[in-house]
């Protein structure tokens, strides 16, 4: 059907009669029945991914191109006078991620479908989701998102479950959206929701009655970090999701005529960080109530769970405290003891102990009773087995494996940069949008003229587009001859947002001082910090105040701006890394685990400005030297200083004149004038008195490194090259290669 004749049908008008928004309901529609017609139960075993998280972003044009009717449908609305990319704006993004975690879920979602594999994902439906984020005198101020409207991707299932808690139950209900591989079947994202939900104890801001559990459960995914009475609800969640992914679990199985003895036969469960930790005993105590004794259940259990790890951050691996879980789910508690009984009969190592000091740590049991451990880029996999899972590597090191991390090219290259997948093709053949390797052949182009000269041209467009975009979704005004660097990622102090920060004041005194670049450069942020993260609140703030005084400054304003974008989401990075230059990916050496924004950044033909940390470190390998820009001290000095425990940031700062200048100068008169003294002075103390993620070693190199891509950006052709080099050695970055490893050395699906 084309959509002339299902807005016919629907509306009784034709295309150029109907509002973008009706338009884009008729779109909806469509794509929901060409989706579910291509749903299939094919393949005896099935994987279920449980994640808290499923950062998928809007639709409408991924699910278009995924069912090989985008340029159609393109075409169609261009002859009625309607652009696709107003249709766009009407969805409203779901925000059921915080950052790289949920987003990783929902790319291996669409390779899972695209693969042709049987596995679906398993989460909670957020009303209001992640939080909005609103920049009033440059400060973040949270509000909460709503995205359910009446019609939407979601689809009420008849599928419901009655969840106990400690003293009460609640009954669940499914909803699913369809995810359409590309070319290729339909599998679900399963969302789970409580049927009390009540959405009008929500106001205006994002505080609520956090004791009412049958009302509130599903209304937010929670930041990652927060405060106590939030943390047991998130106890509540992760119960709720996983004692229903359990039951939805053994339901299907049973239907395809497992006995549950050969459970393993006909599932594998992957358990996305420690969130559905709780999985493990849920099932255990259901295979129990289905007549299974103890030792086989847990035998049962141990072949199908399988764990990833996505950080090594000590405070965001979860220990939940014993009460805690007395009081929300007293059922699990007996089974947790017995499985830390075994463990303790077991193994002499107390480290590893499910049960200490009151606490239960979560990724503990997930190793112990799990088939597979694995890390996401190589260096995060290395620490694990050699430093922070050493006692548990040494134990069961055939558990351990890596599966560096990936993105999938249908989002992050033929949705949000037609142009540039229009010239790979026009190049090489359209191959790589199903075998990623083959932007290998695009090496042959290292030397054409016309192919470099048309890469930097796609560059320059994309860069228009964005500026235009902002222009008139945010008032900004930005200038596209510029450098375009950017840092869009979630606001972390390891992620050092604030070194950037440092530069742009170093920058500023350097142009004050007569010093002027040779092309004016445009720094871009967009970071949500979590509401409770008083640190990460002050870094938004130092920024914000540093674009005041900067783009409102006519001797610097014409050389160096500074725009940090409000509410950063999927929606706006589409945007934002088609159009980039300089991708900033600095964190400190040893604590990114992963990363996968560096990936997009590099298919979308932007040079990386990084430390070696996480997934840098292989991109690096693949590109060579010469074609990214690395700086900063290793992993291995990082640890090493961090276990000698003797960082003074102090004596980096009396040293070194330049970085004592700038990091003075957040106190200053005149940052005042536009800030928050609360906030400054915090943010300033805390550089100066802790500093834990070393912003100032890396300072003196990271500025100079930054320089160099600067001047290097100079020789457009030499740049062009780089440019090019990187794209065709992206393909190692798809999600496919990361989902065909999962499946092949862990889930092995038939
Ligand atoms: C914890 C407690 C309470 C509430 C929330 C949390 C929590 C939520 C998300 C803790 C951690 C969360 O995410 C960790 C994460 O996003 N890790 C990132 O995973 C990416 C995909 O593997 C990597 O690319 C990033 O490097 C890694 O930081």
């Amino acid at each position: 059907m084309t959509l002339a004749q299902a807005i016919e049908n629907k509306y009784h008008r034709g295309i150029a009669e109907c509002s973008n928004e009706e338009i884009y309901y008729c779109l909806l529609e469509m794509t929901k029945k060409m989706a579910e017609d291509k749903i299939s139960n094919d393949g005896k075993k099935k994987l279920y991914y449980i994640s808290a998280e499923f950062l998928i972003g809007k639709l409408l044009s991924n699910n278009l191109i995924n069912l090989g009717i985008y340029e159609d449908i393109k075409k169609e609305l261009a002859d009625n006078g309607k652009a696709i990319g107003d249709i766009e704006e009407i969805e409203l993004e779901p925000s059921l991620g915080n950052g790289g975690l949920g987003r990783l879920a929902a790319c291996f979602m669409d390779s899972v479908a695209t693969l042709g594999l049987n596995g679906d994902g398993v989460g909670l439906n957020y009303h209001y989701g992640l939080f909005k984020q609103v920049f009033d005198h440059n400060l973040q101020k949270e509000t909460p998102n709503p995205w359910i409207t009446d019609e939407s991707w979601l689809t009420k299932s008849d599928i419901s479950y009655t969840v106990q808690f400690g003293g009460f139950n609640v009954q669940s209900r499914l909803y699913d959206i369809d995810v359409v591989g590309y070319n290729n079947r339909t599998n679900r994202l399963r969302l789970f929701d409580i049927e009390s939900v009540d959405e009008s104890i929500v106001g205006d801001t994002i505080d609520f009655d956090k004791d009412q559990i049958a009302k509130n459960l599903t209304l937010f995914l929670y930041p990652d970090d927060s405060d106590e009475k939030g943390r047991l609800l998130r106890v509540y969640q992760q119960y709720f999701m996983v004692s229903n992914a359990a039951r939805l679990v053994l339901d299907e199985c049973v239907a395809k005529g497992s006995n549950l003895h050969d459970l393993a036969d006909y599932a594998a469960i992957q358990i996305n960080d420690t969130h559905p930790s709780m999985v493990i005993p849920e099932l255990i105590r259901l295979l129990q109530e289905r007549g299974i004794v103890m030792d086989e259940a847990i035998e049962i259990v141990s072949k199908v769970c399988a764990y990833t790890n996505h950080t090594i951050l000590a405070e965001a691996l979860e220990k939940w405290p014993i009460y805690f879980l007395e009081k929300a789910v007293p059922q699990l508690m007996p089974i947790i003891r017995e499985l830390d009984n075994r463990v303790r009969q077991k193994v002499s190592d107390e480290s590893t102990y499910i049960i200490k000091d009151g606490l239960v740590h979560m990724a503990h049991m997930d190793i112990h009773y799990g088939y597979s451990v694995n890390g996401v880029a190589y260096l995060h996999t290395e620490i694990l087995k050699n430093t922070e899972l050493n006692n548990f590597y040494k134990l069961y090191p055939e558990r351990f494996n890596n599966k560096t991390n990936g993105i999938t090219f249908r989002r992050w290259l033929m949705a949000c940069n037609p142009e540039l997948s229009a010239m790979i093709t026009d190049l090489i053949g359209d191959g790589w949008k199903k075998d990623a390797n083959e932007l290998e052949k695009l090496a042959n182009f290292m030397d054409d003229d016309a192919v470099l000269d048309r890469l930097l041209a796609v560059k320059s467009g994309k860069k228009a587009d964005l500026k235009n975009y902002l222009k008139a979704t945010q008032g900004m005004d930005i200038d596209d001859n510029s450098i375009y660097d950017i840092q869009i990622k979630r606001l972390h102090e390891y992620k050092r947002q604030q070194m950037n920060a440092l530069y742009i004041i170093h920058k500023y005194f350097e142009i004050k001082e007569g010093k002027k670049p040779a092309r004016p450069i445009t720094l871009f942020f967009g970071a949500k910090a979590a509401p409770a993260y008083v640190i990460a609140k002050d870094i938004i703030h130092l920024i914000l105040c540093l674009q005041q005084i900067i783009n409102n400054d006519p001797e610097v304003s014409p050389y160096l701006k500074v725009f940090m974008v409000e509410n950063y989401n999927v929606t706006l990075a589409e945007k934002l890394i088609p159009a980039c230059d300089i991708s900033e990916q600095i964190s400190l050496a040893s604590k990114e685990a992963s990363g996968t924004g560096n990936m997009k950044f590099m298919l979308n033909g932007a040079l990386t400005l990084g430390t070696m940390d996480g997934a840098n470190v292989e991109i690096a390998e693949l590109v060579g030297e010469d074609n990214i820009y690395t700086f900063g001290e290793s992993s291995e000095t990082v640890i090493a200083r961090y276990e000698r425990g003797d960082y003074c940031s102090k004596d980096y700062y009396e040293k070194d004149a330049a970085l004592k200048k700038a990091v003075d100068f957040i106190v200053s008169d005149q940052v005042m004038a536009v800030g928050c003294r609360e906030n400054l002075e915090r943010l300033y103390n805390e550089l100066l008195n802790k500093d834990w993620f070393m912003t100032f070693p890396d300072f003196e190199s990271y500025v100079a490194t930054k320089e160099r891509a600067y001047a290097d950006y100079e020789d457009r052709k030499t740049w062009a090259k780089k440019v090019l080099l990187n794209i065709s050695k992206a393909g190692f970055f798809s999600s496919d290669r990361t989902i065909a490893q999962y499946n092949d050395e862990i889930w092995k699906l038939n």
